[in-house]
């Protein structure tokens, strides 16, 4: 597609600029505002983006007022021209932390809903997808998975997925928000059980994901699980090289990494510029997978997988299969959404993907 093309788009009309990327590939093109490098060049859209509630509804928008005095929306600049709602039937809990506005609310059709800066983390209703995902993805991929780090990951549902797996020792979480954790212990009780384990080992307000993994002994761990919110603000470093070299690292050889990478249907941009770095720094293998999750922006998340040089990983057909690990399906809480059968398809890209992240070629 040519940058005269590009211009037409939605993207364009509801952003400001564009801006020319190398992507890597030698040639430069045109990215839209909504993916990550125009975003890091124009970061006071972000802190126009903040949650609110408007008339008994939740939408990832934010009302101001332009120069007339009109009420206008701004747009969550990662999803330009579109808003999902959920209503709300009672707000339960709403404060600023040291890092974000921390908003818990119980709504009419998803149960409770967790948002951060104005942006939808999780409902008790679809939360299963997300979290069962993340987790089992990598873990069922390595036989015996024992020492695993979640980055971020502050409500405790990812680490609650990591414990139905019986050969895991010890869980580092390195989250850098004690609100979120705290919130979700009283609020997402559900999600919040994973901290119980004794396995878990919890590290707060150590500095940011990138210092604790330099601090990490090279090659500690089997898995690292990249549960963070999306790059606008504090988490953009998390879509950065010297991110992901750090994980590299800390990895194993034959280590995987299984990362959140947001929407095939809003953010190829964004999915090529990180499977770009990932491949210059995962020798074994780098794949993407998605599931669905209605709450979501575009209703459908995905998910980066990638595995150090070692003993070769294969993704697409888990070598860990659930099914046979001793009270995995049970532990604690009845798996709702992941089974080996997902697994396998989550693998399975549409055309315009396969056409679209060159980087997967
Ligand atoms: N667009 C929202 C992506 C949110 C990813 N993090 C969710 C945290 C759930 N543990």
């Amino acid at each position: 597609m040519e940058g005269d093309e590009l211009k037409d788009l939605d993207c364009q009309r509801t952003m400001d600029g564009w801006e020319s990327s190398n992507n890597g590939s030698g040639k430069a093109i045109l990215i839209p505002a909504c993916c990550l490098k125009a975003k890091a060049s124009q970061p006071e859209l972000g802190s126009k983006s903040h949650s609110t509630v408007v008339s008994g509804w939740l939408s990832e928008t934010q009302p101001s007022s332009d120069k007339s005095g009109k009420q206008v929306y701004f747009n969550n600049p990662m999803w330009p021209g579109e808003a999902h709602s959920l209503k709300v039937e009672k707000i339960l809990f709403q404060e600023k932390s040291k890092y974000q506005e921390v908003l818990v609310f119980q709504s009419s059709a998803y149960g409770r809903v967790l948002v951060l800066d104005g942006i939808l983390q999780l409902t008790e209703k679809d939360e299963c997808a997300y979290q069962e995902m993340i987790a089992h993805l990598p873990l069922c991929s390595i036989e015996s998975p024992k020492n695993v780090l979640v980055v971020g990951g502050g409500d405790g549902g990812v680490l609650r997925e990591i414990c139905r797996h019986s050969s895991v020792e010890l869980i580092d979480i390195c989250e850098i928000d004690q609100m979120v954790i705290d919130v979700s212990k009283e609020f997402f009780p559900e999600l919040a059980i994973g901290f119980e384990d004794p396995r878990v080992c919890l590290h707060v307000g150590d500095g940011t994901s990138i210092e604790f993994l330099k601090q990490a002994p090279e090659g500690k761990y089997d898995a690292i699980i990249v549960d963070s919110s999306d790059p606008v603000g504090p988490a953009q470093e998390l879509v950065e090289k010297p991110f992901f070299k750090n994980i590299g690292r800390a990895l194993r050889p034959g280590g995987v990494l299984c990362n959140m990478a947001e929407s095939m249907w809003l953010h190829t941009h964004l999915i090529n510029d990180i499977i770009y770095i990932c491949r210059e720094i995962f020798k074994g293998s780098v794949h993407y997978a998605w599931a669905s999750v209605p709450t979501y922006p575009s209703g459908v998340i995905g998910f980066l997988l990638c595995s150090t040089e070692g003993p070769p990983v294969d993704f697409v057909h888990p070598i860990n299969p659930i099914e046979k690990l001793r009270g995995a399906l049970e532990f604690r809480r009845e798996l709702k959404f992941y089974n080996t059968e997902i697994h396998e398809a989550a693998f399975a890209l549409p055309s315009f993907v396969k056409r679209e992240v060159a980087a997967l070629h």
